[in-house]
């Protein structure tokens, strides 16, 4: 057998010998995928790492909001988030707990900005978290602590076709400045137009694959990979490949553009 040293370093499993990847960081919009991920320590989190896919600090400073991964580990915990800061929380894999009681995968909990909890997120889970800052509106409280899954949350198909199918995690009311959904296409199935909106998005591909247009880009895309729409990045997918393609998707909603 010969010696690691001997030979070089040789790329990982889906790795590129040739230094390609799909990553893309553009000014409107950013590809993420897999091969690229450095992990790290996350600020506000104890014991674990994971990976930030989404944040202001990206090009332009385009994103007003943070999309990261953290990889549970044995006393991986956090305590909140930074002073006025949302978070929706979302469970890939395993399950972690939220004040002691489980929150297994497909289960998300929506946590108001300023309250303390215990979130564990402990060795063979994982976890999808979208922050913002939270923006008040006069006159309506902010929504208390939403906690819920997939398969509870409400569903239809997208502009009325069945191989679309849309599930909203949280209620569609003003008190809410973001919205999280989930969006599964059967094979061949696609967004109906290309779309063009104020409200960004930040995503990531939960299962299957796809070719996803962005801008004047189109790229392919599979689960693992994530992916930041800037306000007015003209948008489109279709599902490819022979089983559904799932994505998670968070966008700003409520508040005046102004
Ligand atoms: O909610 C949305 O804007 C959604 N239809 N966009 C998307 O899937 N890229
Ligand atoms: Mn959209």
């Amino acid at each position: 057998m010969t010696s690691p040293s001997q030979d070089g370093p040789s790329p990982q499993a889906g790795q590129s010998p040739f230094g390609e990847t799909r990553t893309r960081v553009a000014a409107t919009h950013a590809l993420i995928a897999p091969d690229s991920h450095v992990p790290q320590p996350l600020l506000g989190w104890q014991g674990g790492e994971g990976v930030v896919l989404v944040s202001p600090a990206m090009r332009g400073g385009g994103p007003r909001f943070t999309q990261y991964l953290v990889r549970g580990a044995e006393g991986c915990r956090t305590g909140g988030a930074s002073a006025g800061v949302e978070r929706l929380v979302y469970v890939l894999e395993g399950v972690a707990t939220l004040d002691g009681k489980p929150l297994a995968a497909d289960h998300f909990a929506w946590l108001p900005p300023d309250e303390a909890y215990n979130l564990a997120a402990p060795e063979g889970s994982s976890l999808l978290v979208f922050e913002k800052r939270y923006e008040p509106l006069s006159g309506v409280a902010p929504p208390a602590r939403t906690v819920g899954s997939l398969a509870d949350a409400p569903a239809g198909a997208f502009l009325g076709d069945p191989d679309a199918m849309l599930a909203t995690l949280l209620p569609v009311e003003p008190g809410f400045d973001m919205a999280v959904n989930v969006f599964t296409f059967q094979p061949g199935a696609a967004l109906p137009f290309v779309e063009t909106h104020v409200m960004e998005h930040g995503l990531y591909m939960k299962q299957g694959q796809g070719v996803y247009r962005l801008d004047e880009s189109w790229y392919p895309v599979a689960a693992g990979d994530a992916i930041w729409m800037a306000s007015y990045c003209p948008q489109w997918f279709t599902a490819m490949g022979k089983s559904p393609a799932t994505y998670i998707y968070y966008k700003d909603i409520h508040r005046d553009p102004l």
